[in-house]
């Protein structure tokens, strides 16, 4: 499989080349963004697939059919991977984009169209453990080692698509500048409809009682996790061995109970306080 080993240096983070040049990289950073634009941003692991799906559903007004006929990621295609001029279409309507890059790469093009961006964040401490997992079924990411080995890497920002906390201190930061919509992975689990709600609002499209209950059915953890048109089982083993886990793992908030010694979370509550102190978050968790 190509490129499957490489990894791709861009703006002082790491990538898979599998999926990243420098060409569709630097494409990125110049795409021509439409005021009617959607854009999804994410670090990886945060509820990125949830809410390409929540869009897809709020956008066909409850519609099942795209998001059980079309692939995730041609419904809402990454600006940054190699794939993405193709992938994205052009149907005169909202364009719906997603993106794992910092706001740093991106924000120059964002500021000049001012398209909608929808910005979700999820626990780190749950992100690290999903990402974790994720690294040993995914061949185009490195094997992680340890838990503990993959812990401190991800607390240092060494991991691939770089640190947490730059990710999400840099798009906090655009809030001014840019059309955020900010929210979190544990929002979407504690109240799936109001969360939908609100981002009909934001989008300008609010969604029928109809439509909410299709879109509560459809994106439901079970529903997706049995639709391969979002649960990734259609990609070749080469390339995601799904033996070794599943992308739909567990969906839950707080497995990081599971995963986490008392000296891990320690020293995660610490990186966590000395990087978020004085950073306006509206967080749901908790971090002693
Ligand atoms: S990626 O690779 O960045 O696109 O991954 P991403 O989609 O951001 O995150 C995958 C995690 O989201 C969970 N997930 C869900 N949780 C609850 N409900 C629904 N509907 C849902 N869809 C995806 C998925 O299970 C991954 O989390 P973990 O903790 O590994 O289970």
């Amino acid at each position: 499989m190509e490129r499957l080993g490489v990894t791709e240096t861009f703006a002082g983070i790491s990538l898979p080349g599998h999926l990243h040049t420098k060409e569709s990289l630097h494409f990125a950073t110049t795409f021509p963004f439409r005021d009617t634009d959607v854009l999804i941003v994410t670090y990886p692991k945060s509820g990125t697939t949830w809410m390409q799906e929540i869009l897809t559903l709020l956008f066909s007004d409850g519609d099942a059919g795209p998001a059980r006929t079309i692939p995730n990621w041609e419904r809402a295609p990454w600006l940054e991977q190699t794939y993405f001029k193709e992938a994205l279409r052009d149907t005169g309507g909202p364009r719906l984009i997603t993106s794992h890059l910092p706001a740093r790469v991106l924000a120059p093009a964002l500021q000049r169209a001012r398209p909608k961006v929808i910005y979700v964040a999820r626990n780190p401490r749950d992100v690290a453990v999903s990402f974790y997992h994720f690294h040993r079924l995914a061949k185009f990411l490195p094997e992680p080692g340890s838990f503990d080995a993959f812990l401190g890497r991800f607390l240092e920002g060494s991991v691939q698509y770089g640190s947490w906390f730059e990710h999400v201190k840099g798009w906090l930061g655009q809030r001014q500048l840019l059309d955020i919509f900010y929210v979190t992975y544990e929002e979407l689990h504690q109240d799936l409809p109001g969360a939908a709600r609100r981002l009909g609002a934001f989008l300008g499209r609010a969604p029928s009682p109809e439509t909410l209950r299709s879109l509560e059915r459809h994106c439901s953890f079970a529903a997706m996790r049995d639709n391969a048109m979002a649960n990734y089982s259609l990609i070749p083993r080469e390339i995601m061995d799904h033996s070794r886990g599943r992308f739909m793992r567990k969906g839950v908030v707080g497995d990081w109970h599971e995963h986490f010694s008392p000296l891990q979370s320690a020293l995660f509550d610490r990186v966590y306080r000395e990087q978020m102190g004085g950073v306006a978050l509206r967080a749901p968790w908790h971090v002693a």
